[in-house]
């Protein structure tokens, strides 16, 4: 195996004998495997976009694959297996309505003749036999690139596949990934040809973000300001995880009137401020903090945790038996949940004990995506205008288990109290319970939402840029990001596509960027690694 995607691989260089995130070379070879065959399967579907040939349901488990290959989502091998025959059959499928539509069925490229193995050992020893990684090129520039790309369209995948859930989608989405998914395969591509295609990355990612952001809002309304506790109640109790609103839905309403509290975990805090979720009187309050805590936290969780995306870390035998996974998350030996039905998880949450006393442990504030934020544009740009605010820091992305991840709490910790700090995604577990205060009714720490919402927080400084008449770049904005897989990739060449320059990465740069490729990012679009939280904040605020 060999395996760089995400920030905390092996020796910050690559997984070769198993992942730090607990992958094992059989799941890394099978995950591979996939891509490959999704690759022969996009070779026909690329073919059939030029003959009008559309296909949703192709489209959809395209989407879904790919994901499972985003780092902790799906660890069994089992699931993998069928994917990859899936993906095959699909390819198979298409490549009968090209053929029928008079279309070109004759591909010289591996992937679209491959014929999957027949058993488990067999079908990651064809995974393995692939190299993927260093086949994309020889030239370790090229091959940077082109990783850059592959791991981009995870999670562009992810972001379409969480939009096509609320029913938003858009062919040109799909379009793109099949067009990634063949590109990888071109041999000989230069810089010039890789860029842009990365850039086009970028440019899809802001739509699936849109498309995502019009399924959340619109099915669960603007999210609104609201106090989240972070203690608990005497009551039965079931944690959910992940990130997926509609999941969270689904087990809202088939726990309603039974007695039983919802408390959510890691990434799903900010559904607590949509007005359709947060209506349900039993969705009471948020327990633990970001996804590499899990180990240590659930063990003392009463009830039943519900896994709907990543991040799933392995879970102990303290705490395994509880775990359900659902969705595209999977991990050997774990209860699966495959058809939204939640009684299993009911059914043990009524079982177990549950909080048996009640504990304040204060609250947090969340709700502050794009509506309510620019609902007060008029104050805050008043606020701007005369000097009350200095300066926004975007400080935001995944968090992790790397020391070096303090730069963020320590960062925020010493922002001037003249200025206001957005926040989105895992990574404001470092700072989410700070009390900040506010200017003039405006709080300092304004938590944006998820990974998901990055749209959001790109809407609000759009928005602020044209009241202030003034590029983004022109505007007293810093973004300080801290990324972990692959979703970050995509939301990053989403900013560069943007034009968005002066991003601040951290808290290592990725280990598939060479440093020449370094070297163009930092020439074209001033990005630079975090150095010490009192340096940034010099240099930023002059
Ligand atoms: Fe965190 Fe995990 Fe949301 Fe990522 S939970 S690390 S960027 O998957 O998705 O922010
Ligand atoms: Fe290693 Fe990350 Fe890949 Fe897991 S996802 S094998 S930790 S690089």
């Amino acid at each position: 195996m060999f395996c760089n995607q995400c920030e905390q691989t092996a020796k910050g260089i690559g997984c070769n004998i198993a992942g730090v995130c607990g992958k094992n070379e059989e799941v890394a070879d099978l995950q591979d495997l996939l891509i490959h065959a999704l690759q022969g399967l996009a070779l026909y579907a690329r073919e059939g976009r030029k003959l009008g040939i559309v296909d949703q349901a192709t489209d959809l488990f395209t989407f879904e694959a790919i994901f499972s290959t985003l780092t902790n989502v799906d660890f069994d091998p089992e699931r993998f297996v069928a994917l990859i025959q899936r993906a095959v059959e699909l390819r198979e499928a298409m490549k009968a309505k090209v053929g029928i539509a008079g279309g070109t069925t004759e591909f010289t490229e591996a992937p679209a003749t491959f014929i999957p193995a027949g058993t488990v050992a067999e079908l990651a020893a064809q995974g393995k036999a692939l190299n993927l990684i260093e086949s994309l090129d020889s030239d370790v520039n090229i091959r940077s690139l082109k990783q850059t790309l592959l791991y981009g369209l995870k999670g562009i995948a992810a972001y379409a596949d969480h939009a096509a859930i609320l029913g938003q989608t858009d062919p040109a989405v799909a379009a793109f990934c099949y067009e990634a998914l063949t590109a990888l395969l071109a041999q000989g591509l230069t810089v010039e040809q890789c860029v842009p295609v990365a850039m086009k990355a970028g440019e899809i990612n802001l739509k699936a973000m849109e498309l995502l952001d019009a399924g959340n809002t619109g099915t669960y309304g603007h999210p609104v300001p609201t106090p989240v506790p972070l203690g608990h109640r005497k009551n039965k109790c079931i944690l959910i995880t992940g990130h997926d609103l509609h999941d969270l839905e689904l087990l809202l309403q088939q726990t309603e009137g039974k007695g039983i509290d919802i408390y959510t975990h890691g990434e799903m805090l900010p559904c607590h401020g949509y007005p359709e979720l947060k209506k349900y009187p039993h969705f009471y309050g948020h327990f633990g903090t970001a996804w590499q805590n899990q180990q240590k936290e659930f063990p003392t969780f009463p009830g039943p945790i519900l896994f709907t995306t990543n991040c799933i870390q392995k879970p102990s035998e303290v705490y395994k038996d509880r775990v359900f996974t659902n969705g595209l998350v999977g991990w050997p030996g774990v209860k699966h949940i495959s058809d939204k039905d939640y009684s299993p998880v009911v059914a043990m949450a009524l079982a177990m004990p549950g909080f048996t006393d009640d504990v304040d442990n204060g609250q947090v504030l969340v709700g502050f995506g794009r509506n309510a934020v620019l609902g007060v544009a008029d104050k805050v740009i008043e606020a701007v205008k005369s000097k009350a605010i200095r300066h926004f820091f975007l400080v935001g992305g995944c968090d992790g288990a790397k020391p070096g991840r303090d730069y963020f709490t320590r960062f925020v910790e010493q922002v001037p109290k003249d200025c206001v700090v957005l926040t989105l995604a895992c990574g404001k577990f470092r700072f989410f319970d700070k009390q900040m205060g506010d200017i003039g009714g405006i709080p300092r720490l304004l938590d944006v939402g998820q990974c998901n919402d990055a749209y959001s927080a790109i809407q609000i400084a759009v928005a602020l840029a044209k009241a202030f008449d003034c590029g983004v770049n022109d505007l007293p904005l810093s973004m300080v990001l801290s990324w972990y897989e692959q979703k970050a990739v995509a939301i990053l060449l989403t900013l560069l596509y943007l034009g968005v320059k002066d991003i601040r990465l951290g808290p290592s740069l990725p280990a598939f960027i060479t440093p020449a490729v370094l070297q163009f990012l930092v020439d074209t679009f001033n990005i630079k690694p975090i150095d010490t939280p009192e340096a940034d904040l010099k240099t930023i605020l002059g």
